[in-house]
């Protein structure tokens, strides 16, 4: 093995030109920003062919490809001690439907560059580095995050997984099969040596703080549910107020009640979002016998969450005093605790990144990531990245610039060479 360097620079040309070449794989023209947004929901078509695209690049640099019965993809570069635990690094490139080009690729794509340099520099490090793609981290298809990490992580059950539906009613497992990614590899994996994750911050706060690089001290609490409420269809110009059974009504009462949530600062700092939401018929003149919405919850307190989720419990069951005959039904689709992530490993991104010549802060997530699932089973930090404009994603104007990519994918690169040879 030949004298190991103490810090990686990847390739930024190649790294960027490898975004680049997969944002075009489910794009589309967006209206509201007049930029091509990308739209690669799990297990769809373009999702397909994001996977093929990574494959191929994957098998040009020499890893060993798998697939597993969650369709998540590894890519191995084999160490001089195959049987050590790897390093893992990784995390998704499927797409919410509003997305930039950077949400999740970032850390596959950058992974795969530090694979990719250490093979321009003739580098076999100890320890095998395994480079993972997860399946439906979004969770906007099927309605449960993070799915294919907590399926290999333990936390759900590939029964669960595999009957999950989505609005049309296709079944996870069916979809996984049909675009051919339902592989053989068992889903319950070893506990890697640890993981990495590099993704863009997605929110304002390295910016703000005048930062590029940050390290990510663990994931906030997530609570998603869908309420189905139940009215009663009626004619909109006959139909007197104290007859009416207003499912948009009730719907509309729920959005309020949640930003009075918010702004109450009664349960810390809770964020929460009606994301979806539809009434039917639909039509000028019915009164909705029917809406749904979902309300998704975040908060880096369990006990402040906890709280929130009661008292929304609380509010959503006080409906049909209002209107007598309403039918509220909750169900849940996703919910996590806060997760905190390993010190060991915060303190030797830290270290990496200083090696490099950034300052960094150390921060907590405010989205969800695969890496919280991951923490469960080995130690797990991730790595931030500087965005633009405030750090807006889930939005087709999400941008780190080049030289913030590089920066993270330098980090990620140094810190696994470092991770794989201890
Ligand atoms: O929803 C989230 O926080 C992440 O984008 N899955
Ligand atoms: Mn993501
Ligand atoms: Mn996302
Ligand atoms: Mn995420």
């Amino acid at each position: 093995m030949t004298d190991l360097p103490s810090t990686l620079t990847v390739d930024s040309g190649r790294l960027w030109d490898s975004l680049m070449e997969l944002a075009t794989i489910g794009s589309y023209p967006d209206e509201a920003t007049g930029l091509m947004g990308i739209n690669r929901q799990s297990l769809t078509d373009a999702d397909a062919a994001g996977r093929r695209l990574v494959i191929g690049w994957m098998s040009d640099a020499g890893l060993e490809v798998t697939i597993d019965e969650m369709g998540n993809i590894f890519g191995r570069h084999e160490g001089t001690e195959p049987n050590l635990a790897p390093v893992l690094a990784g995390s998704h490139i499927d797409t919410v439907a509003t997305a930039g080009a950077f949400d999740g690729c970032l850390g596959v794509l950058g992974g795969l560059e530090v694979v990719r340099c250490l093979n321009d520099a003739g580098i076999t490090t100890r320890r095998p580095i395994v480079i993972a793609a997860w399946t439906e981290e979004e969770g906007v298809r099927f309605g449960t995050d993070m799915l294919g990490s907590a399926v290999a992580a333990g936390r759900l059950t590939l029964d669960y997984a595999y009957d999950l539906v989505d609005e049309q009613g296709l079944r996870f497992g069916d979809e996984l099969a049909r675009i051919g990614f339902r592989g053989d590899q068992p889903v319950r994996m070893d506990p890697p040596h640890a993981y990495v994750e590099c993704h863009i911050e997605q929110g304002p706060v390295l910016a703000q703080e005048g930062y590029d690089i940050g390290v990510v001290t663990g994931v906030q609490a997530i609570s998603w549910q869908k309420v189905t409420l139940h009215g009663r269809a009626a004619h909109a110009g006959t139909t007197p107020t104290e007859l009416r059974v207003d499912a948009g009504l009730a719907a509309a009462q729920i959005v309020v009640k949640v930003r009075e949530m918010v702004d109450s600062g009664a349960y810390g700092r809770l964020r929460a979002t009606v994301g979806h939401i539809t009434t039917s018929p639909g039509l000028p003149s019915v009164v909705p016998n029917r809406a749904e919405l979902t309300v998704d919850l975040r908060n880096p307190d369990d006990a402040h969450m906890a709280a929130a989720e009661a008292d929304l419990a609380t509010f959503l069951a006080t409906l049909p005093d209002a209107q007598p005959g309403l039918r509220v039904e909750t169900k849940r689709m996703a919910k996590t605790n806060r997760v905190p992530f390993d010190e060991g490993i915060q303190d030797a991104i830290a270290a990496v990144a200083a090696d490099l010549g950034h300052d960094t802060m150390r921060l907590m997530s405010g989205a969800g990531h695969d890496a919280q699932e991951m923490a469960a089973i080995t130690p797990t930090a991730m790595i931030f990245v500087r965005g633009e404009y405030d750090g807006i994603s889930h939005n087709p104007r999400e941008y780190s610039t080049p030289e913030a990519c590089a920066a993270g994918i330098n980090v990620l690169a140094t810190t696994i060479l470092r991770l794989a040879t201890q």
